[in-house]
């Protein structure tokens, strides 16, 4: 096959679908109960986008739209790459589907080979999901299996985070520290509790990375959480690295290594959420390698098949795997855990072509390469209108914006549908404008993507003073 050609080389964009007559949409919108979204605005205005290729995609009406967020913080070697597209095409047609229960197929064995060649210590066995959300839960029933297994089954707290996003699973909710999204969900998981969050616009606001206040936050797991439910009862705790979701929180200097050594010396497990982190969005394969803590697990999805066909997976220590595998009755089923499509043969094909060409086309490096370009660009939006905070760590940032009195998350969403209508594509949640762009992305795009939210942010002053 000949070689694709390096996309960020090609600066220019030809736009298919601007020469072509776009056809009516055919279909209706209401059926379709849109996740995570405010169905009845979004249906009176929808953004329907149809095609991409590389860093943009193309919107219905013909435009060609930058995508500054790597579609859900999962597209990171950009849309539509030949090579991943043709390994689907050629696995779809040689092994479709087949069995994962006490059967077996080349594919999976084969990603969890290359993804513990990623992982950093003795994280070395793979249990493989279909989403973040799964991946989520999975490590959750692991943590628990494993006290079981070694006699201390009265370990069940597990503790998350304020402001974590875990999914949306049962699991992931409790843990989640977000609170709209447990809000309508009744008593959710038993058993849980939350650390407090590390956010603190008096104290770290423009940080540029990880901010110098905050680590004695970690303590809290000592002081507030042991003293309350006892060490002894603490399962695992789990947080995201860099919490993504929630606006991008970067974790404070020292904060993420103390909740280690007292997980260490609890004997409670640590779960980093790398589901956005994974996979270069933070210059390095994992948030753990770039900030030297090894947790006992690691959650991944997103970019693990660059979001071609879903896929999650939970990476343990070896500890974990020999504790619960050899701690079962010889030939007995030593996990009663598992999904129909656990290492889909398409997925897996997907996750194979996709670290080909981060290995290839070295997008981890280049991540932390262009980082510190990507800094400098959010951090010039400071001086722009109701800017409250910027905050950044590898090709993670956050805008968060003072919200319109009595209006949370209003101004937020002004901007995701101003900078859409100019042709660029950022997320928000609430009044704070996240960026994670495919890390294909060149330095002229990340101005492009900056120099739009700043004439957004300057145009919606004038109506919003
Ligand atoms: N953990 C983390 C840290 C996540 O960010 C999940 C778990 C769940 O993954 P799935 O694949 O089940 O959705 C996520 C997902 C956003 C946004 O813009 C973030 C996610 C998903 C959709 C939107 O903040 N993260």
């Amino acid at each position: 096959m000949a070689e694709e050609p390096r996309c960020w080389q090609n600066s220019t964009f030809h736009n298919p679908a601007a020469d072509l007559q776009m056809p009516p949409r055919d279909y209706p919108l209401e059926p379709f109960w849109i996740p995570f979204t405010a169905n009845r605005q979004f249906k009176a205005a929808p953004r329907i986008l149809v095609s991409a290729k590389d860093m943009h995609y193309v919107a219905e009406d013909g435009r060609a739209v930058l995508d500054g967020t790597a579609g859900l913080w999962c597209v990171n070697a950009g849309h539509c790459r030949e090579r991943i597209t043709e390994a689907i095409r050629k696995q779809a047609a040689e092994l479709d589907y087949g069995p994962i229960f006490q059967m077996g197929h080349p594919g999976p064995f084969k990603v969890a080979e290359r993804v513990k060649k990623l992982l950093p210590g003795d994280l070395e066995h793979v249990f493989f999901t279909n989403s973040g959300s799964e991946s989520v839960d999975t490590a959750l029933k692991i943590a628990l299996a494993y006290h079981r297994a070694r006699g201390e089954g009265h370990r069940r707290w597990l503790i998350g985070r304020e402001r974590g996003y875990h999914g949306a699973g049962f699991g992931g909710t409790s843990v989640g520290g977000i609170p709209a999204n447990r809000r309508a969900f009744g008593n959710l998981l038993p058993y849980v509790d939350h650390l407090p969050h590390t956010h603190d616009l008096e104290h770290n606001s423009f940080s540029r990375g990880q901010p110098a206040w905050g680590a004695h936050l970690a303590e809290e797991l000592e002081h507030r959480i042991i003293a309350l439910h006892d060490a002894s009862n603490i399962a695992a705790v789990i947080v995201e690295p860099v919490a993504g979701s929630t606006g991008v929180l970067v974790p404070p200097k020292g904060y993420l290594e103390r909740l280690r050594e007292l997980c260490d010396k609890h004997g409670i497990l640590l779960i980093f959420d790398e589901v956005i982190t994974g996979f270069g969005r933070v210059g390095a394969p994992f948030a753990a390698t770039r900030f030297g803590v090894v947790p006992d697990i690691i959650t991944m999805a997103k970019g693990i098949t660059n979001a071609t066909v879903p896929m999650g997976a939970v990476a343990v220590r070896r500890g974990i795997y020999e504790s619960v595998v050899n701690g079962a009755a010889e030939n007995a089923i030593e996990l009663a855990h598992g999904y129909t499509y656990s290492g889909h043969p398409l997925a897996a094909a997907a996750a194979l072509a996709t670290l080909d060409l981060y290995e290839e086309e070295r997008l981890f490096e280049r991540a932390a390469s262009l980082a510190p370009h990507f800094e400098n660009a959010v951090h010039s939006l400071r001086e722009a209108p109701h800017v409250a905070d910027i905050r950044n760590f590898g090709m993670m940032a956050a805008i968060e914006l003072e919200p319109i009195p009595g209006k949370p998350g209003a101004r937020g969403y002004q901007a995701l549908v101003r900078a859409f209508e100019r042709g660029v594509l950022v997320r928000t949640t609430g009044d704070v404008i996240a960026m994670s762009p495919p890390l294909i992305i060149s330095k002229e795009q990340i101005d492009e993507l900056v120099g739009t939210l700043a004439s957004v942010l300057r145009e919606m002053a004038t109506q919003n003073p």
